[in-house]
């Protein structure tokens, strides 16, 4: 299905999504993968600008991520965290030292007016990153959380406040004014376009900012390629971050059903675990592919990632 010419075109979050874009870049033939990444997690800290799900898809496609915590560098060191630490300085928010360099040049770049787009496909292809990264939008646009102490930024409910306060909803400031990554308006319109694939990413605070930008949500119904999700509610839990608290939190049972109910009319198909597989029949609107979702390492990923592209193959377009 994807031979020469063929393209892929991945959403992803962080972890889950860049997990398996990973497998998907593996898998497929060299530039055939596009990602289009969140934004609404970045933020100032220190001074610098932080883009985590850029970096942790970056990194995870250049093989350098930290495997155990699925973001930042692997083999990093924390010279820098030490010496913040010691002059009592913000140390909530860990900046090893090789992943700090990302944030410094980006922060220098952004100050001469590059955009965040040129700088990541600069960092990508120093890194030896064959696939296109795009974020979503070269615009500032930031999640809010409302909680009942009132409203945080996200880094602040996700790290300092490690997910623990109720969620009552989320607001997107600047999602409304940002215009849509043209590069992502000609992946979603390109005729040689095989499938967009929505990775195993929280449907409400990562793929939600993405499809909150004009123009996504149309894009996603107009291409002429299925959409796929892939759950990344696994037996009633998030395989990490808080999918799951915020679905309790909304009183929506976690489940793959609900991941459904989420996306509503934008998808084709909807791969979810076996654990899940009497779930299948529940499910309206979406072909359903049940197969093992879980990635703990590089052969689970390519494995989901082949079930992805053959699903794919067998909708309609
Ligand atoms: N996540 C944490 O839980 N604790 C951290 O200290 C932390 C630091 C960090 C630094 C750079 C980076 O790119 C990501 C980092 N993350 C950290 C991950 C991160 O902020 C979240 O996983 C995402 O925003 C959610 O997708």
């Amino acid at each position: 299905m994807t031979g020469s010419g063929r393209r892929v075109l991945a959403l992803s979050g962080g972890v889950g999504g860049a997990r398996l874009a990973k497998g998907l870049a593996d898998v497929l033939p060299a530039g055939a993968l596009t990602v289009a990444v969140n934004v609404a997690d970045d933020f100032v800290h220190l001074g610098l600008a932080i883009s985590p799900d850029l970096d942790t898809v970056m990194y995870t496609l250049a093989d350098v991520v930290n495997a155990e915590t699925g973001w930042g560098r692997k083999d990093e060191s924390w010279t820098f965290m030490a010496a913040l630490e010691q002059l009592g300085g913000e140390c909530w928010f860990r900046l090893g030292d090789a992943d700090l360099a990302v944030h410094v040049e980006r922060t220098r770049r952004l100050a001469l007016g590059e955009k965040l787009g040129a700088i990541t496909a600069s960092f990508c292809r120093r890194l030896g990153v064959t696939s296109e990264v795009l974020p979503v939008s070269d615009d500032k646009v930031a999640t809010m959380v409302a909680t009942p102490e009132g409203e945080l930024a996200f880094q602040d409910y996700f790290v300092r406040y490690r997910c623990e306060p109720e969620t009552l909803g989320f607001r997107f400031l600047g999602a409304e004014a940002a215009r849509l990554n043209p590069r992502l308006l000609a992946a979603l319109d390109d005729p040689a376009l095989d499938v967009v694939v929505i990775g195993p990413s929280n449907p409400f605070v990562s793929i939600g900012p993405m499809l909150a930008i004009p123009g996504l949500s149309d894009g996603l119904m107009r291409c002429r390629a299925p959409v796929i999700a892939v759950s990344p509610i696994i037996g009633g839990r998030a395989v990490k971050g808080p999918a799951a608290k915020m679905m309790r939190e909304r009183g929506i049972e976690p489940s793959p059903l609900a991941i459904a109910g989420e996306y509503g009319s934008l998808l084709d198909g909807l791969v979810i675990d076996e654990i899940d597989r009497a779930e299948a029949e529940r499910i309206r609107g979406p072909r359903i592919r049940v197969t093992e979702t879980l990635m703990r390492g590089e052969n689970e990923r390519r494995r989901l990632a082949q079930d992805v592209l053959a699903f794919a193959a067998e909708l309609p377009r």
